[in-house]
């Protein structure tokens, strides 16, 4: 215990103190959410003074500092996560349990911060807890959205989006610093203006701004009182005082520019994998990007004054394609303000942005259309047109008289802005975020770039915070492990797990681990039981899928599965068939109908099996209501198989694949993304692969796909599964239901290829794979020493092994000590 505050006594007062000047209320009289407040805001106390103290060491030891920009930070929740961070977890839970209070359940109080969509916002979330652990000066820079990530409920099997209202009884964490408030301006059109020594001035006129005003949220380091920024940004109308000098009175527009503040900042967009055209996204984008990198600039000014050598202390690493106008800001403020020539201006910032790829899926890729773009952001598309001009004079040189890398690599072409090729154009490195991921970007998607500039691009696969996902998900397996290593340090070095194998062989140590998994299955079992009304037997085999819902990520083949298993044991009622729950947990985006159409199709399978009586309990279906990171924890812990069946190829890397392995269950997958490097970790005996490789997908889909009707007339079992989609078995008689679905199969009129995903071509594979899983099972020892191998194996998952490769090939920073 470290902080004075905890003296527990202390501690005790300071909570009952402020349950009383918030609340005007005793610790009896208060609300579960009044204690989550009283209790969060003695906490925060004790962060700022270490937060305090690390401005400090930035301020003194002048480190070079990564700003990471992304549109998503699915932080979820920050109670717990601070305790563990600060190491008092354990202690706080004992001082509140002595005022009568739970600590569960003051947890359980708090919202989700849910600002991100999936794998991508969580891995930016990820990715500060580690920096911060790991001492690094880090910025986190994104938007404020009001309406996070919807809520979903399932009504009658069907997906409802409720608005998610975070915000509701105030944040306790957030800091709201309007002292460093910035403005931001869309619109109107560009003035050239030359002074009496001929310079080129661009000057806006004719725009709107918004005032854009940071909110700090702190990023507690584990146990080595560093606190790092979580900046995201709101939006407040400028309207007293700052229309420009044309249009000072104008009552109309001072109407729309606080309809512009209120409007940009509403509400996530909450599509995965998908890119949304829409315009007020890209205002989001550049709102964003612009605030932060006015601030990153005035800071870096504040302390040094040579702005050339801005690469030495700042890098931004853009998160995707969805920050990349930073690098023509960057420049518009080199140029613009700071009246650097072009040359000086592009070096400064191709020495300071990189970018991230995530995806290959072709619908995810930005494109904005030119009218829009230059519309919205007048100076900025001039910029951007500079550089694609000298971007095609250097392709030309490098490849006379071959237009067609011109075509294929320009940033501006028919019409569009491509943001990954401004991307590439401009950023020092290019990453992609799995082996096979970044193999497949140098091959295929990004070859022409790989080829012209092969320094660029690097690997750097993803990782996982074990403090949350360990420590706060699974305390039980976080203690036996510090106790079977003999110590806690791999709470910082996950690569020590690796200790653990000593005991795969040892029948008391397996089965103290068997009985933690048993543990936690009876926990999720218990808030099944709460939240979806449904009984399961812990002692059934859970197969988990959870995660966005997206047709490449095939929860379809999951359910058709299930449905076939259904099959079997309503005709073979003498065959012995080992238990099984299959959970499923995802929500699809609002637009995405086929997505919604599976979520119902789960639904009526689960309604179906559930409720037929004469399987007696094998077969259980469970749809985990409004998945999100607060009941991942319990979801991961509880799992005893992790389904991780994405088309291969189509899943740049995953994470979640990732956290079910550290907590002990074993991969059933494609070699896709992270699984082939999860497979080499733990062996292949210790996980159940199946289906087509990425190889062969893209083979595949380069001669125009397969006919995927052949195996639906030769194979019966799966015809049947298939027709029970139009049957009316699972639609409550309703044929049409799901014809969409059976289209998708085998139509190839229905969309552009029948069964674009491979569903049916892999899904023998799967269903053989699915047997070994439950051969597996049965032998308890076998299973034991699997799963145990899972967690012993997982220490190259760590985000801490994956940021200091970032430190360590990309951002070259400084390590820092915070003094308290
Ligand atoms: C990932 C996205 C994504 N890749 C566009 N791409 C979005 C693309 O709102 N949008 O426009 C939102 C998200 N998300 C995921 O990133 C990959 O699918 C995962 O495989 C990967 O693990 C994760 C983190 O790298």
């Amino acid at each position: 215990m470290y902080n004075p505050i905890f003296e527990k006594e202390k501690f005790k007062r300071e909570v009952t103190n402020n349950v009383k000047t918030l609340f005007r209320k005793s610790v009896e009289e208060a609300t579960p959410q009044q204690l989550f407040q009283a209790v969060s805001y003695a906490i925060k106390e004790v962060i700022i003074d270490d937060w305090i103290a690390t401005q400090k060491a930035y301020n003194e030891q002048d480190p070079k500092i990564v700003y990471y920009m992304s549109m998503e930070f699915l932080m979820g929740r920050a109670l717990g996560n601070n305790l563990i961070n600060m190491t008092a977890y354990k202690e706080v839970a004992e001082a509140l349990d002595e005022m009568g209070i739970d600590l569960n359940t003051i947890e359980d109080e708090e919202p989700d911060a849910a600002l991100g969509n999936g794998g991508l916002g969580r891995l930016a979330a990820c990715f500060l807890d580690s920096l911060a652990t790991l001492g690094y000066a880090a910025y986190g820079c994104g938007i404020r959205y009001r309406y996070g990530m919807f809520k979903q409920k399932i009504e009658d099997g069907y997906q409802i989006e409720t608005p998610d209202n975070w915000l509701k009884n105030g944040n306790p964490f957030e800091l709201r610093r309007p002292e460093y408030a910035r403005e931001v301006r869309f619109g109107g059109n560009i003035r050239v203006e030359y002074d009496e020594v001929g310079k080129t001035h661009f000057v806006q006129e004719h725009y709107e701004s918004v005032r854009a005003v940071p909110y700090d949220m702190p990023i507690v380091g584990y146990n080595n009182h560093m606190v790092n920024t979580l900046r995201i940004w709101d939006a407040e109308p400028i309207v007293d005082f700052q229309l420009d000098e044309f249009d000072r009175g104008d009552y109309h527009k001072a109407v729309e520019q606080e309809n512009l503040a209120k409007n940009i900042v509403e509400v996530l967009y909450p599509n995965d994998n998908h890119y949304a055209g829409k315009e007020l996204r890209l205002k989001q984008q550049y709102f964003f990007i612009s605030a932060s990198i006015q601030q990153a600039v005035a800071k870096y000014k504040t302390t040094h004054d040579d702005i050339h050598k801005l690469p030495e202390k700042v890098t931004f690493q853009m998160n995707d394609t969805h920050p990349t106008v930073a690098v023509a800001e960057l420049m518009r403020i080199l140029l613009d303000e700071e009246g650097l020539g072009w040359n000086e201006a592009w070096e400064i910032t191709t020495h300071t942005c990189a970018y991230t790829n995530h995806t290959i899926m072709a619908e995810a890729l930005e494109k904005w259309p030119i009218d829009l773009f230059s519309r919205l952001l007048p100076r900025v598309y001039q910029i951007i047109q500079e550089i694609d001009r000298r971007f095609v004079e250097q392709i030309r040189h490098q490849y006379p008289g071959d237009e067609g890398k011109v075509k294929r690599m320009a940033i501006l072409m028919d019409g569009q802005v491509k943001m990954a090729h401004l991307a590439i154009v401009a950023g020092y490195s290019v990453n992609g975020v799995a082996a096979l991921h970044t193999e497949i970007l140098k091959k295929q998607e990004l070859r022409d770039f790989y080829e012209m500039m092969p320094s660029k691009f690097n690997n750097k696969t993803n990782g996982i915070t074990q403090r949350r996902f360990l420590m706060h998900g699974n305390p039980l397996l976080a203690d036996w492990v510090t106790d079977k290593l003999g110590t806690k340090d791999w709470i910082t070095d996950l690569s020590l797990m690796d200790g653990l194998k000593e005991w795969a062989d040892d029948g008391e140590a397996l089965q103290e681990f068997m009985s933690i998994k048993y543990k936690n299955k009876e926990r999720l079992a218990q808030y099944i039981l709460e939240h979806n009304g449904i009984e399961i037997d812990p002692r059934s085999i859970f197969d988990v899928q959870v995660k966005r819902l997206h047709e490449y990520k095939r929860q379809l083949l999951n359910i058709l599965h299930v449905m076939y298993l259904y099959n079997q044991i309503k005709e073979h009622p003498e065959k012995s068939f080992y238990p099984r729950t299959f959970i499923f947990g995802a929500k699809a985006s609002a637009g995405y109908i086929r997505a919604k159409q599976i979520i119902k199709l789960i639904n009526s399978v689960a309604d179906v099996v559930n409720n037929d009586r004469s399987i007696n309990g094998k077969l259980k279906v469970v749809f985990i209501e409004d998945y999100r990171v607060s009941n991942a924890e319990l979801l991961f812990a509880g799992a005893d198989v992790s389904e991780q069946i994405s088309t291969a190829s189509k899943e740049a890397s995953g994470t979640g694949n990732m956290k079910f392995m550290l907590n002990g269950a074993p991969t059933l997958g494609t070699m896709d993304g992270a699984n082939v490097e999860i497979v080499q970790e733990v062996g292949i005996e210790n996980a159940f692969i199946f289906g087509l490789s990425s190889d062969e997908v893209i083979s595949y889909e380069q001669n125009g796909g397969y006919n995927p009707v052949d195996i639906y007339n030769s194979d019966h079992e799966i015809r049947r599964v298939v027709d029970q989609l139009v049957d009316g078995t699972y639609g409550y008689g309703n044929r049409e239901m799901y014809r969409d679905l059976y289209n998708s199969l085998l139509n190839t009129k229905s969309s552009s290829r029948a069964d674009m995903y491979f569903i049916l071509k892999d899904f023998r594979a799967y269903a053989e794979a699915q047997e070994k899983v439950e051969a597996a099972y049965r032998d308890r020892d076998r299973w034991a020493r699997m799963a145990l191998l899972n967690t012993a194996s997982c220490g190259k998952f760590s985000s801490d092994r994956t940021i200091e490769e970032y430190v360590k090939d990309i951002w070259h920073l400084d390590k820092l000590t915070v003094e308290v």
